[in-house]
């Protein structure tokens, strides 16, 4: 048993492989993508043009493709080997760029856009359309055999190019033509190297060549074939001469081809081995080359990686930066400080701060004169100085996160294909940044008000009413780094010291402390989800390009499985040469 007899076990192995090759996104630009894109492309295109339709029905007629470069003769030739213009030769160049199936009209159902290259049309006039595959059923073809004109190969139409690469993976059998003048060209023996690598059965014709120099070429060219391992493949000429009315070769001209042709035609065993060997060639060579789209699929979630990375660090570096502002006293200045002041007073009081003893602190917390009208004043002084100092953190990381991403080149290509600027934080940063502050301060004033409940009739607590003990509790949360006094962190503290003591007058000891961190914590928590709402522009970013991290492993073990199949099927048969 081999891969052409392996049955449904190899059909779905491949299929698999397919699937895996499919969800192995290359999004990012990296060196060489291009190459690692266009080789996945081809190695699906094949499974779905060629191997899977061919294990389906290994007993579908053989397939000829005719190719090699424009003007070489390829039309011309299938013309005179039918006997009849049943594909356009011409003058212009490149002629053929819609492929023209010649077959057996017996044959007819083979192909059917179910079974072969299925994003072909199929239809039954000449057209130049590069997505249609003209039938063409006629009785000279041999039953079991069908022959494909196909565009050039090195075509300067790129569509042209595509499309020959694409039949010719297609084909059992590459018929390829070629001319004195042309067969030294590049772009052909890429294609007949190719082949050779994965042993698809290659007939070469040399075409167009002057009686004179017939011998010199073709022995040059029977060299340069041994020297690319396909020494075994037939080797045809055919001279220059004069076409009749039609453009078409006179039949000795061609009686070789012909009759090798048809001897094919008539050979059903012949015929199943050169299918067996380009079969199993292209599965060889597809499963050797999954693994390269696998490496270039980690080399895609590596460089993802990278870049998220990138962008982490600078939020939550920025985050960071922004939580230790809040909360080290650096918010109680300029505006904040001078309405605090107001509120609380300054000057003598302050002097008394070190005091421990419990009537002073009475004594001092009495002499506070808060008004609403001052509380109020904090706290928009509040709420404009954590805005900014928020904006501020978020165009830092922004500019941070950019940064990182235009050291890797994916990463500058993202940042030029995205509609937006995300060196800058967001447009609607601001808006979201009043509201969450806003938000904070009303739960900043649920907090009193929850923990006052049975205090709200206290002098003190009168005094200074529920948003008189909000903005002393936020002050108190902007001084909190750890252990701070008034003599260690200067007039600030020392003012954030007197929200202290007024609190703990109303609260006590432990309820301040806790209402302190209760406080901290929902700032820490809104400020955190404003910046990784930021984040997470450059995170979708990345998300949107579908890189799947198990895909590279996907189509490892895929193209392990298919592999697994063909040494037992090779065992079995005794080939171990596979
Ligand atoms: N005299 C002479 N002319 C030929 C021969 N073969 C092809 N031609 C002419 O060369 C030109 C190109 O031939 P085609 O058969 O269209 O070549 P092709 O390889 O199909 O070219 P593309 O479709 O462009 O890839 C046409 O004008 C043909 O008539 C030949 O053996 N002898
Ligand atoms: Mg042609």
């Amino acid at each position: 048993m081999t891969v052409t007899t392996a049955g449904p076990q190899m059909l779905t192995a491949l299929v698999r492989l397919r699937a895996a090759l499919q969800g192995a996104a290359l999004p990012l630009e990296l060196p060489d993508v291009r190459d690692d894109r266009r080789a996945r492309a081809e190695m699906v295109n094949q499974l779905e043009d060629y191997i899977i339709p061919r294990i389906v029905t290994l007993e579908a007629p053989l397939l000829a493709v005719v190719g090699g470069s424009t003007g070489a003769g390829k039309s011309t030739l299938v013309n005179s080997l039918v006997g009849a213009v049943v594909t356009e030769a011409g003058v212009l160049r490149p002629t053929t760029r819609s492929p023209v199936l010649v077959h057996n009209p017996a044959d007819a159902d083979w192909f059917g856009a179910d079974r072969l290259l299925p994003d072909l049309e199929r239809i039954h006039h000449p057209t130049h359309d590069p997505h249609a595959l003209q039938l063409v059923p006629v009785d000279v073809v041999p039953q079991g055999l069908a022959i494909l004109d196909a565009p050039d190969v090195d075509s300067v139409e790129e569509s042209n190019r595509l499309l020959a690469a694409q039949l010719l993976a297609a084909a059992d059998l590459c018929l390829f033509v070629t001319s004195a003048a042309r067969y030294a060209d590049q772009v052909p023996w890429d294609f007949l190297r190719q082949a050779a690598e994965r042993s698809a059965a290659v007939a070469i014709v040399l075409d167009r060549t002057p009686e004179d120099a017939v011998e010199t070429v073709a022995s040059h060219l029977a060299r340069m074939l041994a020297a690319r391992g396909l020494k075994d493949s037939p080797l045809f000429t055919i001279n220059e001469v004069t076409l009749n009315e039609n453009g078409l070769l006179a039949p000795r001209h061609v009686s070789e081809i012909r009759s090798w042709l048809s001897e094919l035609g008539g050979d059903a065993e012949a015929r199943a081995a050169m299918v067996r060997q380009t079969l199993e060639g292209a599965v060889r060579s597809l499963t050797r080359r999954a693994h390269s789209v696998a490496d270039a699929c980690v080399a895609q979630s590596e460089a993802a990686e990278r870049l998220r990375s990138g962008a982490d660090a600078a939020y939550d570096e920025e985050i960071r930066k922004l939580l230790e502002a809040t909360a080290d006293g650096t918010l109680l200045r300029g505006e904040v400080l001078v309405r605090w002041q107001e509120f609380v007073g300054t000057g003598e009081l302050l002097k008394t701060l070190e005091a421990k003893v419990g009537w002073l602190r009475d004594r001092m917390v009495n002499a506070i004169k808060g008004k609403p009208q001052q509380a109020e004043r904090v706290s928009v002084a509040v709420e404009s100085s954590l805005e900014t100092l928020i904006l501020e953190h978020a165009e830092a990381a922004a500019e941070r996160a950019e940064a990182s991403w235009r050291t890797l080149a994916p990463g500058q290509d993202l940042l030029s294909d995205v509609g937006e600027d995300l060196g800058r934080a967001s447009r609607g940063l601001r808006r979201h940044a009043e509201r969450a502050v806003r938000e904070w301060q009303q739960d900043v004033l649920e907090m009193v008000r929850t923990e006052g409940a049975d205090k709200r009739t206290t002098a003190r607590f009168l005094a200074y009413g529920v948003n008189g003990l909000a903005v002393s509790l936020m002050v108190v949360v902007f001084a909190n780094t750890a252990g701070l006094t008034g003599a260690e962190v200067g007039i600030a503290g020392g003012s954030a010291l007197l929200g202290q003591k007024l609190l703990e007058a109303v609260f006590g000891d432990q309820a301040l402390r806790a209402l302190a961190a209760q406080a901290r914590d929902r700032l820490e928590t809104r400020v955190r989800a404003l910046l990784d709402e930021e984040r997470h522009r450059y995170l979708d970013l990345l998300a949107s390009l579908g890189l799947d991290p198990e895909a590279a492993e996907r189509v490892r073990n895929a193209a392990r499985a298919v592999d697994d199949l063909r040494y037992a099927g090779a065992e079995r048969a005794g080939m171990h040469s596979l």
